[in-house]
C-alpha cells in the first residue's frame, strides 16, 4: 500500500486564525481525503508554531506569559480545524516534549556533521517574519519582500554552514521530479541560491522563549530550526535506528509562497546536514487578497476564519477555494464570486441533478434501483466513457497538484449528466410505456451521479456523503476511488432524495435605490435623460463583469499566419494542462520572437473562433495607440500563468 504524507505550515500563535490559515489547511485536507479514497495510507499533519521573539512580544503586549498566550491561541486553531471538519492525523505543537527531543536530535546531527560554529551576528532581523535579512533586502527600515519592520541585531550566535549546501541544493532543484513547485517558484528559489548563500545564524541570546540551544543554555535556538523540525516530530520523531518514523519523506509540504525560502533552502539544507532524506515536494501556493486588496486589520478587510465558517457552508468554502484559483496562483476573495459558484455550479449543476433524478426514480420506478445493463445506445456509451475519463483526469490532476482541474473535470461530468437526461428524455419513454428504456436511462443517470459523488467527495464531503447515503451506500466505504467500477450501484437499493444539497444564496449587497417613476417631459434635455435610463447608462452589474474570465497567459511560441499579414498564431500557458492556441491581430505591431516568454492579459472564456482555419481559444487584450500601433499589458514573472485578473 502506498503512503502519502502531507503537511501544512505550523501557524504562529501571536494572533487568531484567518482565511489564509483556513485555505492551506483545507487544501491539505482535500489531498489527504483524496489519497485516502485511493486506498493509500495517509498522514496529514498540521499544528502551531509557538516559540520565538514574535510570540514572546505578543505575550508581553498582552501582559500574560508566553505559555498562557500559546495555550489560548493554539486552542483557537484546533477549534477552527474542528469546525472546518478537517481530518488531520495530528495537531503538533512546538511546545510539546516530543518535539523538543526531535529538535535536539536534529541539532546534534548538524553539529556532528561539522556544520555548526560559534561567531557573532551583526545584521537585520524581522521579528514579524522571524527572518534575517541582508542589507540589499532592506529599504527604509523594512524588508522589501514582506514589508515587515526590521531591527539591528548584534550578538553572539551559533551559525549553520548554509553556504556549504549551495551546490547540493541547486542539484536538488534540478532533479527530475522538480521537488519545488510550481516551476516559477523553483526558478525563483534556484536564482536566489545561485546568487550565493551566507551561513545562517541559528541562535539568539537576547530573549528566551524557545528551545534551549543543546549544551549552551545561554542561547535559544532560532525558531525556524525548531519549527521546521515539526515535520519529523509529527510522525513520531526519530526511531531507535535514528531514522525518521514511518511516512518520511513527506510527499507534500504545502506552504504559502511567503515561506518558500525557509522550506526550499533552509529545510533541505538542514536535512542534508543531518543525513535525512529530503521531502519529495515543497509546493508554494498563492496568496488570497480580499476584495482585491491585501488583507489587513487596518484596511478593515481582515477575514477572521471563524466568521468565514459562520457565513458559508463548509462544502461551499472548500469548493470555492479550490475551484477559483489554480494552486500556486493568487486569488481574490469576493463574495459575489462565491455566490456565483454556489448558485450556478453547485446548486444548479450538482444539486438539481440529484434532486431531479432521485425524484424521477421514485416517480417512475418506485425508488428501487434497476439492474445495470451496458447498452450500446450512443448516449449511454458516451456517458460511461465520460465517467471513465473523469476518473483518470481527477487522479492525474491531483497527482499533478492541480485540484482545480480535478473539480473542472467533475463538473464537466455533471454537465454531461444533465445533458444526458435532457437528451434521453426518460419521461418520454415512460409515457410510451418503454419500461426497459426507463430503467436503462435511470440506471445510467444514477450510476453517473454516484461516480460524481465519489469523485467529488474529497472536495465537498458533506454533499457527497448525503448523496451516497441517499443511494443506500456507506459514505466511507462507498466512496473508495480504487473500487470505482461502472455498474457498482447494486440493483434493489432504495433511492431517497437527500435534503437540499446546496441552498441558493442571495447576494448580501445593498438593494439599489428604487427609481422614481418616470415623469413625462417635453424638454429636450429631460428626454435625453429618459433615453439613457431606458437604454441603460452603459454601466453593468458586477455579476456581468464576473462572467468575463480574464487571466494572465504566458506566450510560449509565436509565429506568423500564412496569408494573413495582421495575424500571429500564439501558443500560451494559461495554467491548464495543455497550452491554448490563440490567433491574435498583433503581427503589424510585434515581431513574433519579441512576444515569446511574455506574460499578457487574456480573456479565457470566449467561445472559440476559427480564423484562417485555426481555432483560437482565447483573446489577448491590447490597446491601440494614437498612431494605430498596439500596446499590451505585460505582467512580471512573479505571476503564475493562469492567475485571474479581477
Ligand atoms: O509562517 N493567502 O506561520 P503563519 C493564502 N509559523 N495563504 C495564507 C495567507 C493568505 N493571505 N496568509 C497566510 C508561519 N497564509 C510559520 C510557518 S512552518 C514550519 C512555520 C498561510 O501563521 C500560508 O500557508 O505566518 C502561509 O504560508 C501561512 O499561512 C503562514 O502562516
Amino acid at each position: 500500500m502506498a503512503d502519502f504524507y502531507v503537511t501544512t505550515p505550523i501557524y504562529y500563535v501571536n494572533g487568531a486564525p484567518h482565511i489564509g490559515h483556513a485555505y492551506t489547511t483545507i487544501v491539505a485536507d482535500v489531498f489527504a481525503r483524496h489519497y485516502r479514497q485511493r486506498g493509500d495510507e495517509v498522514f496529514f499533519l498540521t499544528g502551531t508554531d509557538e516559540h520565538g521573539l514574535k510570540v514572546q512580544r505578543a505575550a508581553e503586549e498582552q501582559g500574560i506569559s508566553p505559555q498562557e498566550l500559546v495555550d489560548t491561541n493554539s486552542a483557537k486553531f484546533r477549534d477552527l480545524f474542528a469546525k472546518l471538519e478537517l481530518t488531520h492525523d495530528r495537531f503538533v505543537r512546538t511546545t510539546e516534549a516530543d518535539h523538543k527531543d526531535a529538535v535536539v536530535e536534529m541539532v546534534r546531527r548538524m553539529k556532528a556533521a561539522g556544520d555548526i560554529y560559534l561567531d557573532t551576528y551583526a545584521g537585520w532581523y524581522s521579528a514579524s517574519d522571524e527572518a534575517y535579512y541582508s542589507e540589499d533586502e532592506i529599504e527604509d527600515g523594512k524588508a522589501i519582500e514582506s514589508g515587515s519592520a526590521v531591527e539591528w541585531v548584534e550578538e553572539k550566535s551559533y551559525f549553520f554552514r548554509l553556504s556549504k549546501y549551495e551546490q547540493p541544493l541547486i542539484e536538488w532543484y534540478n532533479s527530475q521530479d522538480i521537488p519545488v513547485r510550481p516551476k516559477a517558484r523553483r526558478n525563483e528559489i534556484a536564482a536566489f541560491v545561485e546568487g550565493g548563500l551566507n551561513d545562517l545564524s541559528i541562535s539568539r541570546t537576547t530573549f528566551n522563549w524557545g528551545i534551549e540551544f543543546p549544551e549552551d543554555p545561554e542561547h535559544v535556538l532560532y525558531v525556524w530550526v525548531d519549527a521546521l523540525t515539526n515535520y519529523i516530530t509529527g510522525i513520531g520523531g526519530f526511531d531507535e535506528k535514528g531514522e525518521p518514523a514511518k511516512f518520511w519523506p513527506a510527499d507534500l509540504h504545502l506552504i504559502g509562497k511567503d515561506i518558500l525560502r525557509f522550506h526550499a533552502v533552509y529545510w533541505p539544507a538542514f536535512l542534508m546536514s543531518a543525513g535525512v532524506e529530503l521531502p519529495k515536494q515543497v509546493f508554494a501556493h498563492g496568496w488570497w487578497t480580499v476584495d482585491g486588496q491585501k488583507m489587513s486589520k487596518s484596511r478593515g478587510n481582515w477575514v477572521d476564519a471563524f466568521e468565514l465558517v459562520e457565513q458559508y457552508p463548509l462544502d461551499l468554502l472548500r469548493y470555492f477555494m479550490i475551484r477559483e484559483i489554480p494552486l500556486g496562483s493568487d486569488g481574490n476573495f469576493v463574495q459575489e464570486r462565491i455566490v456565483e459558484r454556489n448558485n450556478s455550479e453547485l446548486a444548479d449543476n450538482l444539486g438539481n441533478l440529484v434532486n431531479r433524478t432521485t425524484k424521477m426514480m421514485q416517480g417512475f420506478l418506485g425508488g428501487t434501483v434497476p439492474k445495470s445493463v451496458e447498452t450500446d445506445v450512443e448516449a449511454d456509451v458516451s456517458l460511461r466513457e465520460c465517467a471513465a475519463k473523469t476518473l483518470t483526469e481527477v487522479r492525474d490532476s491531483m497527482d499533478k497538484r492541480e485540484p482545480h482541474h480535478a473539480l473542472e473535470s467533475i463538473m464537466h461530468l455533471g454537465n454531461e449528466l444533465n445533458q444526458y437526461i435532457q437528451s434521453t428524455q426518460p419521461w418520454k419513454a415512460k409515457k410510451e410505456g418503454d419500461s426497459e428504456r426507463v430503467e436503462q436511462i435511470l440506471y445510467h443517470a444514477l450510476e453517473g451521479i454516484r461516480w460524481m459523488a465519489v469523485l467529488v467527495q474529497a472536495f465537498v464531503p458533506d454533499a457527497a456523503a448525503k448523496i451516497l447515503v441517499a443511494f443506500g451506500l456507506d459514505p466511507v466505504e462507498g466512496a473508495r476511488l480504487d473500487a470505482l467500477q461502472w455498474g457498482g450501484l447494486p440493483a434493489g437499493n432504495t433511492i431517497t432524495t437527500p435534503d437540499v444539497l446546496f441552498e441558493k444564496i442571495e447576494l448580501d449587497v445593498p438593494k439599489p435605490v428604487e427609481k422614481e417613476p418616470k415623469k413625462k417631459s417635453k424638454k429636450k434635455g429631460d428626454k435625453k435623460m429618459n433615453k439613457d435610463d431606458a437604454e441603460g447608462s452603459g454601466l453593468i452589474e458586477f455579476g456581468d463583469f464576473l462572467k468575463v474570465k480574464m487571466a494572465v497567459g504566458r506566450i510560449l511560441s509565436a509565429e506568423r499566419v500564412d496569408g494573413a499579414d495582421k495575424l500571429l498564431k500564439l501558443s500560451a500557458d494559461v495554467g491548464e494542462d495543455a497550452p491554448r492556441t490563440i490567433v491574435a491581430g498583433l503581427a503589424l505591431a510585434f515581431e513574433p520572437e519579441d512576444l515569446v516568454n511574455k506574460q499578457v492579459a487574456m480573456v479565457v472564456n470566449l467561445k472559440p473562433a476559427k480564423l484562417f482555419g485555426i481555432k483560437s481559444e482565447a483573446m489577448v487584450l491590447a490597446v491601440k495607440d494614437a498612431d494605430g500601433g498596439l500596446e499590451l499589458a505585460f505582467f512580471s514573472d512573479n505571476i503564475v500563468p493562469g492567475t485571474q485578473i479581477s
